[in-house]
């Protein structure tokens, strides 16, 4: 293995780590999921940086196991909304367990899906399954979906640090989004992250964060 020393690790005081803690949490949480969203157009090289920073996430022996499709195209995001209100629909209407409805509630989420076509840009994210090397041979990826997760993760707070909204969409199934996107058949979608900015006056269910102490256990 040929290494090179790593010199880009930055180490702080432990005030300035509290401090750099403390700010990096009070902006994440001001993120929120919206569900309505501005037509205008974002900054495209905003989110070149922002699929940059994703595209650093650890990930399974390095092979780096995903595909960023951004769709702007008007007809496209017609075709995937349409694609995927008629999924919606199913699932709201027949599918979906009634717990699982009971659960979606206090959200308020429905099978209209008119971000997908108005929102400016849709980050559709594919797991790489396998990948080809140059002869054409089938390469073997490993932990395909907490690598795609944990780069997602990057992205959408990449994106909020830049100051763009997102939603984190997921038709199940999703198989419609490689036909209409024409990806091959190695690639299987993950999510659709609608991204841009919110519509005017948006506002956002009322709901909480659990405390730390609810989902953490310190074991010292
Ligand atoms: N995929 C559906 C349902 C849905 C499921 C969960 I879990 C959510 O947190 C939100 C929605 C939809 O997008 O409407």
């Amino acid at each position: 293995m040929k290494t090179i020393p790593y010199t880009e690790f930055h180490e702080y005081e432990t005030p300035e780590m509290l401090a750099r803690a403390q700010s990096f949490y009070q902006d994440i949480k001001r993120r929120r999921t919206v569900r309505e969203f501005s037509s205008r157009p974002i900054p495209m090289g905003v989110v070149e940086d922002c699929l940059r920073a994703a595209g650093t996430a650890p990930n399974g022996a390095n092979h780096q196991p995903w595909h960023f499709a951004v769709v702007t195209n008007p007809q496209l995001k017609k075709k995937i909304r349409v694609a995927a209100e008629a999924e919606e629909k199913e699932f709201y209407h027949g599918r979906a367990p009634e717990e699982w409805l009971d659960a979606l509630a206090p959200l308020g989420t429905d099978e209209h899906k008119p971000f997908l076509e108005e929102a400016p840009a849709l980050i559709v994210i594919f797991c790489e399954n396998y990948g080809v090397d140059r002869e054409g041979n089938k390469v073997k990826n490993y932990y395909v979906t907490e690598s795609v997760g944990i780069a997602t993760g990057f992205l959408i707070a990449a994106l909020h640090n830049a100051g763009l909204a997102t939603l984190t969409h997921t038709p199940s199934p999703m198989s419609f989004l490689r036909e209409i996107l024409e990806r091959p058949e190695r690639e299987r979608a993950f999510l659709i992250l609608v991204v841009g900015y919110p519509g005017e006056g948006v506002q956002v269910p009322d709901i909480s964060k659990k405390e730390l102490s609810e989902y953490t256990t310190f074991y010292s």
